[in-house]
This record gives C-alpha cells, sequence and structure tokens, in this order.
C-alpha cells in the first residue's frame, strides 16, 4: 500500500512534468471561518486551475494523508465534526489512530516533498511566537525540506523579527516578489528585509534551479504582500493582536490551539477586515505559485 495517495489528475501531472500547486489544509479547518473556509480553498483551487495549473490539497482523512483532497474531502475538513490540525510530529499518530484533519504547513511540506511536488502555497508559515516559548514546528521542517513555499511571510499574531532572525539564521532564502520587504501578512510593511526582491516567476525559478543544483537542504520562501485594498494596517493589527494574546493567556489558551484562536479573535476585534485580508492573500498566493510552477517545468 502506498504511504500517500495521490489523486489521479496529481499523479498525471507529476508523471507527465505538468506544474503543479500543492495546498495545505489547516487554514481550511482550523485558520478561517465556515463556511468562508470552504468557498476559499475552492477559490484557491480556481485560481491555481485559471493558469492551466494543477492544485494539489494535502489533507489527512481516515488516517490517510492524500494529495489532490476531492470537493466531500474538501468538504469534510471544511464543515466536519472532530476535524484534527496535524502537524508532521501527528502524521504517526494521526495515521496510527485514523485521523481526519488539516495538515499545517510543516505537515504539508514534508509530504508534498516526499511525492515529487516542489511548490505549495500558503497564506502565512507559522513561527516563533511572542514571548519566544512557542515556536511552530513549520520553521524546523522548512529548514530541513527543499520546497518551494509560496506565502505572504509569518502570521501577524507571531513576533516577526524573531520570525524573520530564525529564517535567516537557518539558511532559508527569502525572496520577496514583487517587493524588496518581507511583508507581515496582513499589513504590507513591517519594516523588514528579504534577501532579494524579484519581479517575475522566472527569476524565481532560476533561483530555485540553483539551489537544487547546490544541493541545499532548506525550503526557499517566496513572499507576497497582501494585495493593497485588503491591507489592515499595522497599527491596527498590533493594538488586536496585543489584546487577543491576552485574551488568550487569561483563559489559559496554548500550544497548537493558540494560532486559530487568535485568527479568529482577531477577524472580531477587526470587524472581519483581518478575515477579508486572509482570504485576498491566499487567493493571491495561489496565483503567483501557479506562475512559478509554469516557469519551474520549463526550467
Ligand atoms: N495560513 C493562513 N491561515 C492558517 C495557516 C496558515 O492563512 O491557519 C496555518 C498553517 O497551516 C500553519 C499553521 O502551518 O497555521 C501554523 O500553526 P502553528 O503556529 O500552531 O504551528
Ligand atoms: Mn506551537
Amino acid at each position: 500500500m502506498e504511504v500517500w495517495e495521490i489523486a489521479p489528475k496529481v499523479k498525471e501531472a507529476l508523471a507527465q512534468k505538468q506544474p503543479a500547486v500543492a495546498l495545505e489544509s489547516a487554514f481550511l479547518s482550523h485558520g478561517l471561518p465556515r463556511p468562508l473556509n470552504l468557498e476559499t480553498a475552492a477559490a484557491m483551487e480556481e485560481a491555481i486551475q485559471k493558469e492551466g495549473v494543477i492544485p494539489a490539497t494535502i489533507g489527512f482523512v481516515s488516517g490517510k494523508a492524500k494529495l489532490g483532497l476531492s470537493n466531500e474531502e474538501l468538504e469534510l475538513l471544511a464543515l466536519g465534526q472532530d476535524v484534527h490540525k496535524i502537524s508532521t510530529r501527528d502524521l504517526a499518530i494521526a495515521t496510527a489512530q485514523g485521523w481526519t484533519g488539516g495538515t499545517t504547513v510543516s505537515a504539508s511540506v514534508y509530504i508534498a516533498h516526499r511525492a515529487g511536488i516542489d511548490i505549495l502555497a500558503t497564506g502565512g508559515i507559522g513561527g516563533i511566537h511572542i514571548g519566544g516559548q512557542d515556536v511552530s514546528p513549520d520553521l524546523a521542517t522548512l529548514a530541513e525540506t527543499p520546497i518551494l513555499v509560496v506565502c505572504s511571510g509569518a502570521k501577524s499574531i507571531l513576533d516577526l523579527s524573531a520570525t524573520r532572525e530564525w529564517l535567516e539564521a537557518h539558511s532559508i532564502p527569502v525572496i520577496g516578489y514583487n517587493t524588496s520587504e518581507f511583508p507581515g501578512f496582513y499589513s504590507r510593511h513591517i519594516g523588514l528585509s528579504v534577501d532579494i526582491g524579484v519581479d517575475s516567476p522566472h527569476q524565481v525559478a532560476e533561483i530555485m534551479h540553483h539551489h537544487q543544483r547546490l544541493g541545499l537542504p532548506s525550503a526557499i520562501l517566496v513572499t507576497v504582500p497582501v494585495p493593497e485594498p485588503e491591507e489592515v494596517p499595522r497599527d491596527v493589527i498590533q493594538s488586536a493582536v496585543e489584546k487577543g494574546s491576552a485574551e488568550a493567556k487569561a483563559r489559559g489558551i496554548s500550544g497548537p490551539a493558540l494560532t486559530p484562536f487568535l485568527l479568529a479573535r482577531l477577524g472580531e476585534l477587526t470587524a472581519g477586515a483581518t478575515t477579508r485580508a486572509n482570504v485576498a492573500l491566499l487567493k493571491e498566493n495561489s496565483r503567483v505559485a501557479a506562475q512559478i510552477a509554469k516557469a519551474w517545468v520549463e526550467k
């Protein structure tokens, strides 16, 4: 029995070296409110298909890792009961216990790379939480998995300068897409920098080509700023994050539950502005990832 269940369309794309983009699914199971989560997952796949590229959303169904979830499976992860948030450390547990769940960037990157997909899109990676004790396993997985991840930086609920430093310290190249700044998820400008700014998918593919040739072990991050109309200014986010973090502390919310709690609370505190920004950047990152995937297969 195969370890990963790859949908026929995705299998065919990989065999024929057609462009494909993997999507994680924790944003779907734990990042966005229902039913917007399901609509967004469908819109992301559509954005990829519109570029002539095959989407492969990764997730867990009844203890099996799947690449290329069906509409029914997407619905199950988006709207079902007892849906787990599955990170790399949970993969064996989830398999043994027959879990159904959304896979984080960490778990999705692990699976995508081993199944032969080179590009993954997400909203924002996990990172170092404020206070420094809670560190997302996304970071460790990115340091040791040669894959390209398209994102809008790390989520705004985090200590973004510490997260940026970590990426630098662990030799993960950070490329700004149409920007020379490291974007702050809901906000376009947070005063941090990237290693290089590029303005075409071909430039990204060129860097990726050399990354591979040189045998470098890490992921490459391509950071795309949130579309301008949906941006939420940094100061608005900062005060909402402070409030949400204090509430989480008072209610004893920590560990894997912290990120979903803060994302939901920020949505409430900003009257939906952060949720709209999150949806916009997820779609935009999917579109950019698809364009990079096309340039990559030409390499
Ligand atoms: N991007 C989003 N929304 C999300 C996430 C990413 O726009 O909910 C998810 C990703 O799956 C990421 C996870 O891996 O949040 C990080 O969770 P933690 O901080 O517990 O590792
Ligand atoms: Mn954590």
